[in-house]
């Protein structure tokens, strides 16, 4: 019988750099692969995305779902197209796969690596670089899917965007984090709501966390509004380790945490379902990005990185590290594309992480 751990990979490039990205990422994990053996990752594509929207109608065929279900893990690129409203897009491919497979915590690390130079000095107190994990809460909120419009066209036409919170939702949400927290060397968690102005579904956040922290005594926790944080992040960001916001308010510090490290062209994410019930799906942080799209400019380190933390996911540490590490290395040797200051093209970058993998 063979010992060998198959995992069977549902890849969806989608639209714009996300193909090249994602080229990259399966180049990357193919070296990583070779190397560590006792493992194999089976890739099957989708052309899931805009062009098949452009085509037929819709971004996916029938029971796309369930063809998900049947694999471990999913990776994608990026959704959105010049010629597609953003909501259309974003509503037909990446947040129906998030609700459906319940993939509840978006975890969204931001660090400064060697060899980055940042926008702002945010070196810690410990003399150490910024290193956060921002926790989005993946399902509820505006991305709930609640509201609509009436007297379409009238001057006093009427949208609601519903923002939905439950109780369930928040809690097993805030427990990851607290747990995460726990975790980690300075187990500090902030908690991130605007109950001073959304006064009932994040109050009921202020009052889950309050009691969700009772059972986690060692973990050092406070909670701030998310205005509040925006200056914090960039004022203090010693002060933070842990963070855990709501589906919007984390979208939009994620996009703010990653440009203190450096670039949105680094920063990774898991769509993490922590049941493990259904696959999880993982994603670099950035969209299509038409403006360079196939011109060899993409920063291939987020999806590289995701890539890691997919293989984290799927218990295969070893290669989890030895990706990570490579990627690390050639950002410290100075192989970094536009975004970074650097001159690499993509495949650059990519061949780099690669040849480091193969030693
Ligand atoms: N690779 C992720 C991607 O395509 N992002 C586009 C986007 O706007 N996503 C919104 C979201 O993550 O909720």
């Amino acid at each position: 019988m063979s010992s060998v751990r198959t995992h069977k990979v549902a890849v969806i490039p989608g639209d714009g750099i996300g193909i090249e990205v994602t080229a990259a990422a399966i180049e990357v994990l193919k070296a990583v692969q070779d190397k560590v053996k006792g493992f194999e990752l089976v890739f099957t594509e989708y052309n899931w995305g805009s062009a098949l929207y452009k085509q037929t109608g819709s971004y996916t065929p029938k029971d796309w779902l369930d063809t998900l279900k049947g694999h471990d893990t999913i990776f994608f690129g990026a959704v959105g197209d010049p010629d597609v409203p953003d909501h259309i897009s974003l509503w037909q491919l990446i947040l129906p796969m998030r609700q459906h497979f319940q993939q509840y915590v978006n975890v969204r690390p931001s660090v400064v690596f060697k060899g980055i130079d940042p926008p702002t000095r945010c070196a810690t107190a410990e003399g150490g670089e910024l290193d956060w994990i921002m926790l989005r809460e993946n399902t509820e909120g505006e991305y709930a899917g609640q509201g609509g419009r009436s007297h379409v066209g009238h001057e006093h036409e009427i949208a609601t965007e519903v923002a939905v919170f439950t109780r369930i939702g928040i809690e097993r949400f805030l427990r990851f984090a607290f747990e995460t927290a726990q975790k980690r060397p300075r187990k500090l968690l902030t908690v991130v709501t605007k109950s001073n102005a959304q006064r009932y579904g994040l109050v009921l956040w202020d009052e889950v966390a309050q009691l969700v922290s009772k059972d986690y005594p060692d973990v050092k926790w406070d909670r701030i509004l998310v205005d509040a944080m925006t200056v914090r992040m960039v004022a203090k960001p010693q002060t933070l380790d842990v963070i855990a916001a709501t589906n919007l308010h984390a979208d939009i510090l994620s996009d703010l945490a990653a440009a203190l490290s450096g670039s949105i062209g680094i920063a990774p994410s898991s769509n993490l379902d922590p049941t493990r019930k259904s696959p999880s799906l993982f994603e670099p942080v950035h969209g299509a990005a038409f403006d360079i799209m196939g011109k060899n400019l993409a920063n291939p380190v987020a999806a590289v990185w995701s890539a890691s933390e997919m293989l984290r996911w799927l218990g295969e540490e070893t290669a989890a590290d030895m990706l990570f590490n490579a990627m690390k290395a050639s950002l410290a040797q100075g192989i970094k594309t536009a975004d970074l200051g650097g001159t690499h093209k993509t495949t650059e970058v990519t061949k780099a992480i690669c040849d480091l993998i193969k030693g």
